[in-house]
């Protein structure tokens, strides 16, 4: 979706379960505007509330657009795919197949197989191969879909890339450092919660995070030796933050431990999973 619309608005890492809300990316040119949606993905696994409310988050966008882009790895079908498709396809909407990660194919030549063999899976309206890394074939998918989309007004101003607030991006962006330099040891149990966001009178736009883990170990995990990784993590997101706010950034973190807050749903609410009910 960043790719699709040129901005960043939804985060990425390595680590599966990246993305935990919709998030709205939104692409304006002089001849339409479309919204694309960006969803958590399905997991089987809903033990604790927060994957409830991730397939929750995820199944309820499905049936609240006009085109369905259900993005793979072109190297490989995998069941969680399948369960994917069994929800896409139930449906009303036209399902496209993007075969996503070309560029790690290794041989061009062995695109049109692929699309073969996943062709004989679903009555796909579109299969289109490409690579969100370098940017392959993103415009054709760009206008396949700018052909299909039903004409109607325009809902947001033209220099709008998202509906989401500078609040909740400056939490993604931090959580996106902590997902990618501390995701291997710290598997899920973290959120970011943005205690206070202000703009200065010089323009200096001032914010101060809480970062919530479920323990000590992990509290030191995320400060590292002599708080290196901590600090890490703040500067990578306020470069982050600042480039897309065009605006110079003061970034402040605080580490808060609170044991079995992906379970607790007041503290879900907190830092912003509201449809936990
Ligand atoms: N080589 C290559 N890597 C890619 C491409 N697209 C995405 N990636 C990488 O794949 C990883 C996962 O990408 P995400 O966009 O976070 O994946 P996702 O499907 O949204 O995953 P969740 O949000 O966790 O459900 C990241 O490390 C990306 O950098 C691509 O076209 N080529
Ligand atoms: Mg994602």
């Amino acid at each position: 979706m960043n790719g699709l619309i040129g901005n960043k608005v939804s985060i990425t890492s390595r680590k599966p379960q990246t993305t935990r809300h919709r998030i709205q990316g939104i692409c304006s040119t002089d001849e339409y505007q479309i919204v694309f949606v960006d969803t958590p993905g399905i997991h089987e696994s809903a033990g604790v509330a927060m994957n409830k409310i991730l397939n929750r988050t995820a199944r309820s966008s499905l049936n609240e657009v006009d085109l369905i882009l259900m993005v793979v790895d072109a190297r490989r079908w995998t069941s969680g795919d399948t369960r994917v498709l069994v929800d896409a396809g139930a449906t009303e909407s036209s399902v496209w197949l993007i075969l996503n990660k070309i560029d790690l194919l290794g041989r061009p030549d062995l695109v049109l197989p692929r699309i073969d063999q996943v062709r004989r899976r679903y009555d796909f309206g579109e299969i289109v191969p490409l690579s969100a890394k370098t940017g392959d074939n993103l415009d054709h998918l760009m206008t396949l879909v700018a052909g299909v989309m039903p004409e109607g007004p325009s809902g947001y101003p033209t220099q709008q890339v998202t509906d989401s607030s500078d609040v909740f991006i400056a939490a993604e962006f931090i959580r996106e450092q902590i997902f990618r330099l501390v995701g291997d040891e710290i598997p899920y149990e973290t959120a970011v919660d943005i205690r206070s966001f202000s703009e200065r009178k010089d323009g200096l736009v001032s914010i101060e995070a809480d970062i919530w883990c479920e323990n000590k170990r992990q509290r030191s995990i995320l400060i590292g030796d002599d708080g290196d990784r901590l600090k890490t993590i703040g500067s990578k997101a306020r470069e982050q933050i600042q480039r897309y706010l065009g605006k110079k950034v003061y970034l402040e973190q605080w580490i808060k431990v609170k044991k079995g807050w992906a379970d607790d749903k007041r503290m879900l609410a907190k830092v912003g999973y509201s449809r936990w009910e």
